[in-house]
């Protein structure tokens, strides 16, 4: 098994006490028991050169073919996270989740190519049906992994667009109402597995907030930041989708505060981690860099009908 390991890295991640990620996507290894696994697991945290003990810590399905699992490997009195992805019972990355950079494993390490996880499927979901690995709830999970902001001061909320554009933006929520607003009925899929049909966003399109901003030829990525600190990336050509907006009501109602206010992404085509909650900075860049979750494995583009859950192994 031996792998190519990236090094990647979130600011967010920093305030969890996670100062590096060392993510090894894994080929076809496949484990029969939880104990099975966790041999494996301890096997392949030797050759990273952490030796000690290896603990459990709790496993979790994303979809309905996908596993997560949590270990803790103690390092010299500390402990360095694990994470192990599945697809039926095949392993398809390890992550290590580090907290100082004294604790990095001895290894060589790549360069993320962000391309090969870019190919194309040919297989398309027939419209109407569930996607792929998802089942249905009837209302939205609030998600707040670094908790809900407080005291959001409307005075002095700004959405700012920059990074390699000509026409770097300053944009108030007033200013939202005024872009045209579009209604968009659609189905809302978690990467987790639930999804919520037929939810009602309002808000101006991305795409007339990233069109006036003018973005050189180069842009490749959209790279969003919230008041939470929270970060995700999306493909250019994902953003100017017509269903693409920032929404700023939901179901007819200003966007209540668990679901974003005052304005969040909402990108259908895409699992729910993408469609980032009180956004303010759109940044438009030709490198790829991830976000939040993709620092943790998940998919640079995330799309819910060919099942991009996690970047391929
Ligand atoms: N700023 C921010 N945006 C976020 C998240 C978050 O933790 N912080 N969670 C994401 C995830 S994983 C999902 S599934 C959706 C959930 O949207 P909801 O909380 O409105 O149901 O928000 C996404 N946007
Ligand atoms: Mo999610």
């Amino acid at each position: 098994m031996v792998v190519n390991c990236y090094l990647t890295n979130n600011s967010a991640l920093k305030s969890k006490g996670v100062e590096y990620v060392i993510d090894c996507p894994i080929n076809n290894y496949v484990y029969k028991s939880l104990s099975d696994l966790t041999w494996l697991v301890k096997e392949f945290v030797k050759k990273m050169k952490y030796s000690g003990e290896l603990f459990f810590e709790s496993n979790e399905c994303i979809g309905t073919t996908h596993m997560l699992y949590r270990y803790r490997a103690v390092y010299e009195e500390k402990y360095v996270g694990i994470r192990v992805v599945s697809i039926n019972n095949s392993i398809i990355r390890i992550l290590f989740t580090i907290p100082e950079i004294n604790m990095l494993p001895k290894i060589n390490v790549v360069k993320y190519d962000v391309s090969r996880d870019l190919t194309r499927s040919s297989v398309k979901l027939r419209s109407g049906k569930i996607p792929p690995g998802q089942y249905y709830v009837p209302n939205l999970v609030v998600y707040a992994i670094l908790g809900i902001p407080k005291n959001i001061d409307l005075s002095k909320w700004r959405l700012e667009i920059g990074g390699e554009v000509e026409n770097e933006l300053v944009i108030h929520l007033s200013d939202l109402y005024t872009l045209g607003l579009k209604t968009i009925k659609t189905s809302f899929h978690c990467v987790t597995g639930w999804s919520v049909e037929e939810v009602e966003f309002t808000g101006p399109l991305l795409k007339s907030i990233i069109d006036r901003a003018k973005p050189k030829n180069s842009v490749e990525w959209v790279y969003i930041e919230c008041l939470d600190n929270y970060t995700t990336v999306v493909p250019v050509y994902e953003a100017l989708n017509d269903d693409s907006i920032v929404a700023i009501e939901m179901n007819g109602k200003p966007l209540e505060i668990e679901h974003g206010y005052p304005a969040r992404l909402i990108i259908p085509q895409l699992y729910g981690w993408k469609s980032a909650k009180w956004i303010n900075k759109i940044v438009l860049v030709s490198e790829y860099r991830d976000g939040y979750w993709e620092s943790l494995g998940y998919h640079p583009r995330g799309r819910v009908e060919f099942e991009e859950r996690f970047k391929k192994s």
